[in-house]
């Protein structure tokens, strides 16, 4: 207890300052069920690659309770959240629904008082259970695909409420508050049917846009799973299903900048062409052929491409800046460490709080496929995001009032530059510095306080990104 009390405590020094950009991982349990090299667990999470973990999914049972999906979810919460002993600064959320969830449980439980109250309060018993720090909502969506329009409302009213029971429920136990985000649609039509913008803003600490699946295998055409802009033959609606629109939109609607979670997706979307044509917008009928490990038709993970695009040049979407590839009748869209530079780029510019990435285990994770190292796009992500992170200033005697979900704020009071303390943080400024005796531990700083931590088994600490990173 004293131990966690502490480390709560240099969270809010250095979480603060350390979190000016945010990188929230979903993990999905499904991934478990891949064979060979596919497999992915928790034990497979790296838990410095992202600040934030989200569970992918928990549902909601006919009794509006938040409940768990697959047999063994109880025994994976527990190694995931104890990733959070080796990274004392990750905060882990529970996402509830999904596209395969789909809609209509979640009707039923915000369609009056008492089903919420039900689903709120058993969320609370849920997450503090099990460890989490928060719950995603992932509703795919209010007011769509088959739930009806009053849920835009509806919804709303679920943010407000959970976020007023979560805040009671902090003050009456001393806990940090539990925080709540969502995941939400990027197509403006959808967007515009399902969410009241600037109402929910207000509720949510922080917004996941999905900005990926714009375009796959259900249209006639070939189309990028995720573009950066509009691209110049875009037409119609289409001119809306692209990664700028959708982040300024939710934004010239209300939505904070700090708040917007700009979506990075690890896999691509692809096609079956129908003639020679193999261009953006070319005629295709299905998708190709799926991939040996994630077997979904017309979905491949960023590993199955590398496969894939061995022994073709890469095609660059220009107007789009995102690449796609093509061999064999086939097309894929998706996104390398060049088209994340990009994107990165312009998440700096217009001052978004962070990016999101859908997600772990379609990354190449262990290194084995790609030949660019484990987890090359998120690990690339993670220091392209970091390149604006200021050096840890010297801080304050933490508030202990301030709560742990307090939005991470731009500007830090820098006032006092005393540093008290004996051992090795003795007079160091609050921070992260190598153990120079051993490589796998780092020693934190904070109030002059010296904290050893272990990396996780296989990595070692690097000054530079102040991360654990594989040798
Ligand atoms: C291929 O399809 C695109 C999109 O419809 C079109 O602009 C282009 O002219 C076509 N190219 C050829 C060679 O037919
Ligand atoms: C690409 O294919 C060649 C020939 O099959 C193989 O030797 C090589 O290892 C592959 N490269 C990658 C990065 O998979
Ligand atoms: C194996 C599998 O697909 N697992 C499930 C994970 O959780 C979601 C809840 O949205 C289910 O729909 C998946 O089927």
């Amino acid at each position: 207890m004293t131990r966690l009390t502490v480390l709560a405590g240099i969270c809010l020094v250095l979480c603060q300052v350390a979190s000016a950009t945010q990188m929230v991982c979903y993990f999905t349990n499904w991934s478990q069920y891949r064979n060979g090299q596919g497999k992915y667990l928790p034990q497979n999470v790296d838990p410095f690659l992202c600040t934030t973990l989200t569970y992918a999914f928990s549902i909601i049972n006919y009794a509006n309770e938040l409940v768990t999906f697959e047999w063994n979810d109880e025994a994976l919460y527990k190694s995931f959240n104890a990733l959070k002993t080796k990274n004392p600064y990750l905060k882990t959320l529970l996402a509830v629904g999904g596209w395969n969830f789909g809609s209509r449980q979640f009707s039923i439980m915000v369609s009056n008082a008492t089903n919420r109250q039900k689903f709120i309060q058993s969320s609370i018993t849920f997450l503090r259970t099990h460890g989490f720090d928060g719950l995603d909502l992932d509703w795919e969506y209010p007011g769509a695909r088959g739930s009806p329009p009053e849920d835009k409302q509806r919804f709303t009213l679920l943010c407000r409420e959970l976020v007023a029971a979560y805040a009671a429920e902090a003050s009456a136990t001393g806990n940090p508050q539990l925080m709540l985000t969502a995941a939400v649609a990027a197509g403006k039509g959808t967007i515009d049917a399902a969410y009241e913008i600037a109402e929910i803003a207000k509720e949510l600490n922080f917004i996941n846009v999905m900005t990926y699946d714009f375009h796959g295998t259900w249209d006639e055409f070939t189309g990028h799973n995720s573009p950066l802009y509009r691209g110049s033959h875009d037409e119609g609606d289409l001119i809306y299903f692209n990664t700028d629109y959708a982040m300024r939109y939710w934004r010239d609607n209300g939505t904070p900048v700090e708040k917007l979670r700009m979506g990075f997706a690890t896999y691509g979307r692809t096609f079956r062409l129908t003639s020679s044509n193999s261009s953006v917008g070319a005629p295709a009928s299905g998708p190709a052929s799926a991939g040996p490990y994630t077997r979904e038709a017309g979905f491949w993970s960023y590993y199955e491409i590398c496969d894939f695009v061995n022994g073709t040049t890469l095609q660059w979407i220009e107007d789009q800046k995102v690449p796609y590839a093509t061999k064999n009748n086939e097309w894929v869209g998706f996104d390398t460490r060049e088209s994340y530079e990009i994107k990165v780029r312009y998440l700096q510019e217009q001052k978004f709080g962070g990016a999101f990435v859908w997600a772990l285990d379609l990354d190449d994770f262990s290194g084995q496929f790609c030949g660019e190292g484990s987890h090359p796009l998120m690990a690339h992500l993670h220091k392209l995001l970091d390149i604006e992170l200021p050096p840890l200033p010297p801080t304050t005697t933490p508030d202990p009032s301030a709560t742990a979900i307090s939005q991470p704020s731009a500007t830090t009071t820098t006032t006092t530059t005393h540093y008290p303390g004996s051992g090795f943080c003795n007079g160091k400024p609050d921070g992260l510095y190598p153990n120079p005796d051993d490589k796998k531990s780092f020693y934190i700083c904070a109030g002059g306080i010296t904290h050893v931590n272990t990396c996780a088994a296989g990595t070692i600490f690097d000054d530079s990104s102040k991360h654990c990173v594989w040798p």
